[in-house]
């Protein structure tokens, strides 16, 4: 069966951009594929990270799993540093990887900035610990948002690098799968950055737990060109900032592209504004409470970790041990 393995960090904020671009499209998939969702605690701490918040954090992207509709009967979700045998995979792909590779990913030169020295060892060797994950339950395929590409490239060429080097057929080449309308939701400040949990401004944003007053003030701020709305694709493309406000209708409402330009063409922002910020909320309203409500029970969460540990690492172990085998690593 094919098998789907997907992951967010628990580093803050969940957004609309996680959501659509991510979350949203895993639900569907659950009926289909067998899931394996992840919080990835150990990619966080390539940033500094609060230990108290990380810990929170963590519960709340659990939450926010299950408040978007995946089933934590049917589909495996647990965090990362609960199972071992991502960060030993990880070192022994590490081994296998080029610095050539890593040198051109632009999310380590974007995360690293200026003071690219002073980056640490873990943002750097970030791509292979998620090739680690997916690796290591051999999926198939991978369901993420489109900022996400370029690091499966290299999940894929190591897979490939590995079945060379062993001669074997061990490792899938995981498929990416970037779904949706709103595959890469942009920042409502500026419609050429991607929306992001790690913005300073939270006007950048929608969050997942944003109230319907503040989704409306949010959205009633967001940038826009003096112009009406555009008539036309070619005319929209043009227009990042209007672009991507109606990107996140079509997504939302579950029209396409063609449908909602057609739908508000020539309108001007403000009404367009309003009917927008009145179905994020109504589609938010709906996760948020149901985040709230989980989140106010830990125990509960904890207990859904607990048991995606379990079924994790006993998916894990065996393709560990068999790599092991296959690498000449002794177990006696
Ligand atoms: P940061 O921007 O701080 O690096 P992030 O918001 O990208 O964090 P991640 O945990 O890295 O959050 O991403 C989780 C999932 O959400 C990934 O599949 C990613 O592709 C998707 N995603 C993140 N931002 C967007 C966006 N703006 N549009 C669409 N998908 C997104
Ligand atoms: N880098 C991803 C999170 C992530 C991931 C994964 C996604 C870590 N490991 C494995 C898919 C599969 C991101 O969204 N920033």
């Amino acid at each position: 069966m094919n098998r789907i393995f997907s992951g967010v960090q628990p580093t803050g904020n969940l957004h609309l951009g996680n959501y659509l671009g991510a979350i949203r499209n895993w639900v569907a998939l659950q009926q289909e594929y067998h899931c394996i969702f992840c919080i990835v605690d150990l990619h966080a701490l390539t940033l500094p990270q609060d230990p108290e918040q990380l810990r929170a954090q963590t519960r709340e992207v659990t939450a926010a799993y299950i408040a978007a509709g995946i089933d934590p009967e049917r589909c495996v979700i647990f965090n990362q540093s609960t199972v071992p045998a991502h960060a030993e995979l990880a070192w022994l792909l590490g081994c296998l990887t080029p610095l050539g590779w890593l040198n051109r990913m632009t999310q380590f030169k974007e995360k690293a900035g200026k003071h690219r020295e002073e980056a640490g060892l873990g943002l750097y060797g970030y791509p292979v610990l998620m090739a680690a994950d997916i690796l290591l339950y051999k999926a198939t395929h991978v369901p993420v948002g489109e900022d996400q590409k370029q690091h499966l490239e290299l999940a894929r060429d190591l897979a490939g690098a590995f079945n060379r080097r062993y001669g074997t057929e061990f490792f899938p080449l995981p498929e990416p799968q970037i779904l949706g309308t709103a595959a890469r939701v942009m920042s409502l400040r500026d419609g050429t950055k991607k929306m992001s949990k790690s913005d300073t401004s939270d006007y950048s944003r929608i969050n997942m737990t944003d109230d319907a007053d503040t989704i409306a003030l949010k959205i009633r701020k967001a940038k826009t060109d003096p112009q009406p709305l555009p008539a036309t694709i070619a005319e929209a493309e043009a227009r990042p900032e209007a672009d991507n406000l109606l990107g996140i209708y079509a997504a939302l409402a579950g029209l396409d592209r063609e449908q909602t330009v057609a739908l508000f063409a020539g309108r001007n922002f403000s009404e367009f504004k309003q009917q927008l910020a009145d179905l994020a909320a109504e589609v938010l309203g709906r996760i948020g409470g149901e985040m709230r409500r989980l989140t106010a029970d830990p125990g509960y969460i904890d207990a859904v970790l607990r048991r995606g540990a379990e079924r994790a690492n006993a998916l894990a172990a065996p393709h560990l041990r068999q790599v092991f085998d296959i690498m000449g690593l002794l177990r006696p």
